[in-house]
């Protein structure tokens, strides 16, 4: 199961000196909140970072087609914000996620959100599908908490619809959302930055983000791993049957 960890508040681990322009809202104390952002190839995880840091950080580009990422291995970026650091890391494909030493180092230090970027705009079908990856990467089977954000990008691609009516027509979507009750937002990430709509999603998306991190401020009880109890104590009763079984063929059979 994925680790979430409290932002930590230990102000000499601030490393960047960057201000972000736009009000905290209601983060008290410097922490720092480390932000994992995943998704498909070419979903617009690193524009969706660029369009939140408010840079062009992150380096983006067109390869979905010939399934390549841009991104080829897990990147961060930091912004201050209010008193606190927000640590956004970027990922590569999926399917090199849970080999990745990098993803897997962090992923043992735990994340205080997720953020799995979903685009609006249709993509070639992969299998497993994007969200079962998901699933499998952060083994969320027995996950109980609301760290999870989807950010649903290419909301251009929206047109007249709404966020509600393009979740009512994607099944798997939908049927995720209601299963770990996870928060979606619609985002454009080709937005000039400090356009209204650039400040405005960007105010919305940490809004929500604040909203998961006072939700989860006391640490997340972390349900047993029923499959692993099960194994440990498969193995236990094994060991005994078996230590049992040549005690008695030591002292009575041979
Ligand atoms: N119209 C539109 N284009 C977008 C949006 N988000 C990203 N793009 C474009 O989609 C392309 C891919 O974006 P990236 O941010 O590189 O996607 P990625 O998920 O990081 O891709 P990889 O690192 O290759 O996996 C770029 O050309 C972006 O400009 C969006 O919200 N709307
Ligand atoms: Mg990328």
């Amino acid at each position: 199961m994925v680790k979430f960890a409290r932002p930590r508040r230990d102000g000499n681990q601030m490393s960047s000196k960057e201000r972000f322009p736009l009000e905290s809202t209601e983060m008290s104390g410097p922490c720092i909140t480390r932000v994992l952002v995943l998704g498909g190839t070419g979903h617009g995880k690193s524009s969706f970072i660029n369009a939140m840091i408010g840079e062009d950080k992150c380096t983006v580009g067109v390869t979905w087609a010939a399934d390549k990422s841009i991104t080829t291995d897990v990147e961060e970026f930091s912004i201050t914000r209010g008193d606190g650091t927000i640590t956004f890391f970027d990922t590569p494909a999926l399917k090199t996620l849970s080999d990745n030493n990098k993803f897997r180092q962090l992923y043992k230090n735990g994340f205080n959100a997720v953020v799995i970027v979903y685009s609006i705009k249709p993509f070639t079908q992969t299998r497993p599908s994007l969200l079962q990856q998901v699933e499998n990467i952060l083994a969320l089977k027995d996950y109980t908490g609301s760290n999870l954000l989807v950010a649903l990008t290419f909301a251009d691609f929206l047109e007249d619809a709404t966020v509600e009516e393009f979740v009512n027509t994607n099944k798997e979507l939908k049927d995720f959302q209601q299963k770990y009750g996870v928060n979606l937002v619609a985002i454009c990430n080709t937005f000039e930055k400090y356009s209204q709509e650039g400040i405005g999603q960007r105010n919305t998306f940490f809004n929500r983000l604040d909203a998961i991190l006072r939700q989860n401020d006391q640490p997340l009880s972390k349900k047993p791993c029923v499959v692993g109890i099960k194994c440990k104590i498969g193995i236990i009763v094994t060991s005994v049957i078996v230590i049992g079984i040549s005690i008695f063929l030591y002292f009575y059979v041979f």
